[in-house]
């Protein structure tokens, strides 16, 4: 065979291996989604990341275009460009034209440090219209173009540059073929962006929207995870001003967790592996949780905090109130699970421990007072834990003696299909009056609360247990809660939040919402919660009657009516200006009302996770900002 018709040959090959990828693009982007479609960026960020990590470059640009094509660009050394001995084209063409071995969905995420440079670089050619590669190298500027995965250009030398000055440049226009929505969402992006740059300290990344003149963001932490916890406890009261950081590498693995408790309940530990996160964990969480917990546990006996006669304290107690980084750099991941999200590596277990155990003893000798508090902390969530599970005890049996006694203000349907049912979580005993006069009986629900509800990000387990409003909605919903919570014991299947569209309003339904997500958050997985959308305005002329739910809508309604001295205009303060029958036909009447589902997308739970921290925790300035600029995990569903 002639070289010639073996470069055509192993072309043809080539160019099936991409159209595998526009036929089923699911298997190697996840989806087809706006999720998918962001994936495209983190592919070609990620191999300017690998450069990062290995070495060669300390700054990266993503800059979103307005015809939504996406530039990526880094200061590395340029994508190499010598011909590729087997291929005979440019190794870039390779990169860009050869589907890799193992570029399944998840295969690309291996790669940091991992050797497996470029992976999703072809991928991200094929689910493109065109996508267009520059290169710095060696004093000379070089450029190929694409379609749809297929090569059109040669790489061409298009000019030169000086020597130092180096990198690579790609860009590319998402193929509206492939995609539900070719539309990049900046807040996606900036997300996912900074958490990159938390966890590759010293590098820069610099975002910037040109459809929105002005809107750009630069990342850059020096301090990397220390900072990511700094960031993660925002608006929250620290227990101790540092942030405790080990680090180390054990059999190849590289190991760097960063620690600092906060004076809340809850525990906020996110690990990452190879700056992927694993929200299952796996093998380096355990290994992390076990050093925390022994080297604690030790100190706390040999310094006396813990008497002889004293039980030792458990993980949950010492991580009551911790937020928490763990991110290992291990060269061969092995993901298990359901959604390939563990670490399965046992390797990984014991390099973390060994991090972990040695550096957190040294660190716990030079600190006593940080010491101290943590460990005063956990021992007052351990009596409050064994309070809570006294209480909790008793309120089980109590349900079992006395089967399920439903709250005394709940006005319940008659209907006892959950399908059908819905329940109205109403602020206040008057708007609940107006609601129970008003509803559906045999459909609809309704359990009237008094004044705003405990905030459970404040409070501890025993405190939440004893709370009767909270109380109330546990019994109503049926499901139960935390490790007991069973949604096939939902007894509703729409949870329906109704506050006045004020800002009290906003902040008992934020409230609701903490509860429901840290109690209960299946039911916000799953979509079972929702917003009810009071209008604003009630407009009346000549006796016809409209309502308006937005300002826009008012506007827009007074000029179709014309404005004239004869509206009477009457603006909402609340549900409880409303008489039952209004309230009825604008908030409750399926066949007329506007619902809000409330979603939560798996990849920005952390994101939520902080949000609740914010808006519920100390500092109040962020939580203003946060309700003015209205919940972000609330998506519009008409019904
Ligand atoms: C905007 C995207 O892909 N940068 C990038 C990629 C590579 C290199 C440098 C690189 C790596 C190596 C040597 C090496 C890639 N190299 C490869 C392959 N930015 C972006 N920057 N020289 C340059 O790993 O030895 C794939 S990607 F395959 F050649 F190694």
């Amino acid at each position: 065979m002639s070289s010639s018709s073996e470069y055509s040959a192993s072309q043809i090959q080539v160019l099936e291996g991409l159209e595998a990828v526009r036929k089923r693009p699911g298997m190697y982007i996840g989806s087809t989604s706006s999720r998918g479609l962001h994936h495209l960026v983190y592919e070609i960020v990620d191999n300017s990341v690998d450069e990062s990590l290995a070495g060669f470059c300390d700054h990266i640009d993503v800059t979103i275009h307005s015809d939504n094509s996406v530039t990526v660009r880094d200061n590395g050394r340029g994508m190499p460009v010598d011909i590729h001995p087997k291929m005979g084209v440019p190794a870039v063409e390779v990169i860009f034209t050869q589907l890799h071995a193992g570029g399944k969905f998840g295969g690309g995420a291996y790669k940091v440090s991992g050797g497996l440079h470029g992976v999703g670089a072809s991928v991200v050619n094929a689910l493109s219209v065109w996508l267009e590669v520059e290169i710095r190298r060696d004093g000379k500027v070089y450029r190929q173009r694409y379609e749809r995965g297929k090569t059109v250009t040669k790489l061409q030398q298009i000019g030169t540059c000086r020597k130092n000055d180096h990198g690579s440049q790609v860009t590319f226009l998402p193929d509206d073929e492939i995609f539900d929505t070719t539309n990049f969402d900046y807040d996606t992006l900036k997300t996912r962006l900074r958490e990159t740059a938390f966890l590759t300290k010293g590098l820069k990344i610099h975002l910037e929207d040109t459809r929105d003149p002005g809107h750009e963001d630069e990342f850059h932490y020096e301090g990397g995870i220390k900072e990511f916890v700094t960031y993660l406890n925002k608006g929250k009261t620290e227990l101790y001003p540092q942030v405790i950081y080990c680090e180390g590498t054990r059999n190849n693995i590289y190991v760097e967790v960063a620690i600092q408790h906060n004076d809340s309940y809850n525990e906020s530990v996110y690990s990452f592996v190879n700056n992927i996160i694993t929200p299952e964990g796996g093998t380096h969480m355990a290994g992390f949780r076990s050093a925390l917990t022994k080297v604690f546990n030790d100190y706390a006996r040999k310094n006396k905090l813990l008497k002889d006669s004293e039980e030792n304290l458990s993980g949950d107690d010492i991580r009551e109130g911790m937020t928490a980084i763990i991110s290992i750099k291990i060269e061969d991941p092995q993901f298990e699970g359901q959604t390939k999200q563990k670490l399965g590596n046992s390797e990984a277990r014991s390099a973390v421990d060994s991090v972990v155990s040695e550096q957190l003893v040294y660190y716990l000798e030079q600190n006593p007072n940080v010491a101290k508090q943590i460990l005063e902390k956990a021992i007052l969530a351990q009596r409050a834990r064994a309070a809570a599970r006294k209480a909790r005890d008793l309120t089980r049996r109590k349900t079992a003696l006395e089967g399920m006694s439903l709250p005394g203000k709940l006005a319940d349907c008659s209907d006892k299909n959950p399908e059908n049912c819905e329940i109205f979580i109403v602020e206040g005993d008057s708007a609940g009056g107006s609601a129970k006069t008003a509803r559906s009986r045999a459909t609809q629900a309704i359990l009237p609360l008094r004044g705003k509800i405990l905030n459970v990000e404040k409070a501890r387990a025993d405190k939440v247990f004893s709370n009767a409003e909270i109380k109330a909605m546990i019994t109503a919903f049926g499901t139960g809660i935390h490790e007991d919570f069973d949604i096939t014991k939902l007894r509703y299947h729409k949870i329906i939040i109704m506050t006045d569209a004020d800002v009290d309003g906003a902040h008992i339904s934020t409230l609701m919402l903490t509860f429901l997500y840290r109690f209960m958050p299946e039911l916000i997985r799953q979509g079972y919660v929702y917003l009810a959308q009071p209008p604003l305005y009630k407009i009346e002329k000549n006796k016809k009657i409209w309502y308006a739910y937005s300002e826009e809508e008012m506007t827009q309604l007074m000029n179709e009516i014309g404005r004239d001295g004869n509206n009477k205009i009457q603006r909402y303060k609340g549900l409880g200006e409303m008489d039952s029958e209004q309230l009825w036909e604008t908030t409750m009447d399926p066949e007329r009302r506007i619902l809000k589902r409330v979603v939560i997308d798996d990849e920005s739970e952390q994101e939520i996770d902080l949000t609740f921290t914010i808006l519920m925790g100390d500092k109040v300035e962020p939580r203003r900002e946060f309700i003015e600029a209205n919940a972000k995990f609330v998506q519009n569903l008409d019904i």
